[in-house]
């Protein structure tokens, strides 16, 4: 779909999900099977190829069923067992390039990594309650186990470089939304926040408390590199629209319905998820 408006760069790329359909992309027009409308959806780019790939995760078959934008094909994965309601921890672990498919319950991470043909890695990170906020956060390449506290509002981050942990106290739970991701293009996710219209984050350069105002009643925030230029953009989407902030200013583009919901590859999670 043409955007209303276009910046230089790639085409735009979004992805929502649409109830009783599953994931429609712009780059992969096939919805996922409505079969696996039970799962849990998401996107993260598993291929490599910069676009980002629908997938779902089921519960009972413990199975990842992931579509990848640059051939089609169709990616399974399963995890070996877990008790409980995991949470999606997609990242990538490795630093190949290629997402991970992962889950976290309780602390203990089973992550799937691409250099492995898929087979399972465990971790142990975190406690009951937490909220799983993977991300590469000491700009390595690879991805760091990485938690959020809400009895504390604290960060727990483990590095993958040197193992040592690391934490701030950060964020309001039950009122913040978490989106970590690396906004300041320095190759480090930043944490980040998102608070009634306002992102908040912590400069990963500077190590400074910094915030952006960017927000509207309905405007739901989706963090996610639109331009494909390799850095992050604050996106809000309301009603089919996506809303772009730029350093040129606010670009919008139309893509999906009312009522979908849409999907980046940075995750956005609830700040009392854990509970
Ligand atoms: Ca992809
Ligand atoms: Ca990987
Ligand atoms: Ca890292
Ligand atoms: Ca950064």
């Amino acid at each position: 779909m043409a955007g209303s408006a276009q910046k230089a760069g790639k085409d735009p790329s979004f992805t929502v999900l649409r109830r009783g359909v599953g994931i429609i992309s712009q780059n992969t027009p096939v919805a996922v099977s409505a079969s696996t409308a039970a799962g849990e959806y998401f996107t993260n780019d598993f291929d490599g190829d910069g676009v980002p790939d629908a997938g779902t995760f089921e519960k009972t078959s413990r199975l990842f069923t992931i579509r990848r934008s640059s051939d089609g094909s169709t990616l399974l994965a399963s995890v070996p067992q877990f008790k409980g309601r995991p949470a999606i921890a997609n990242a990538d672990y490795d630093g190949d390039g290629l997402a991970d498919p992962a889950i976290w319950h309780n602390g203990m991470w089973q992550k799937l990594l691409s250099t492995r043909g898929w087979s399972t890695d465990l971790s142990i990170f975190g406690i009951a309650g937490d909220v799983p906020v993977p991300a590469d956060y000491d700009g390595d390449g690879r991805a760091d186990l990485a938690i959020f506290r809400p009895s504390e509002n604290r960060w727990y981050i483990q590095s993958s470089e040197t193992g040592k942990v690391t934490t701030f106290e950060f964020g309001i739970a039950g009122t913040d939304l978490l989106l970590p991701a690396d906004y300041t293009d320095d190759g480090k996710a930043d944490l980040a926040v998102y608070r009634d219209g306002v992102w908040h984050y912590i400069d990963s350069d500077t190590g400074k408390r910094e915030q952006m105002e960017f927000g509207f009643d309905g405007g739901r925030p989706v963090p996610s590199d639109v331009d494909r230029d390799g850095i992050v953009d604050l996106v809000l989407f309301r009603k089919g629209s996506w809303y772009v902030y730029t350093g040129d200013g606010l670009v919008s583009y139309k893509f999906g319905a009312e009522e979908d919901v849409p999907l980046s590859v940075v995750p956005v999670r609830d700040s009392m998820a854990g509970r």
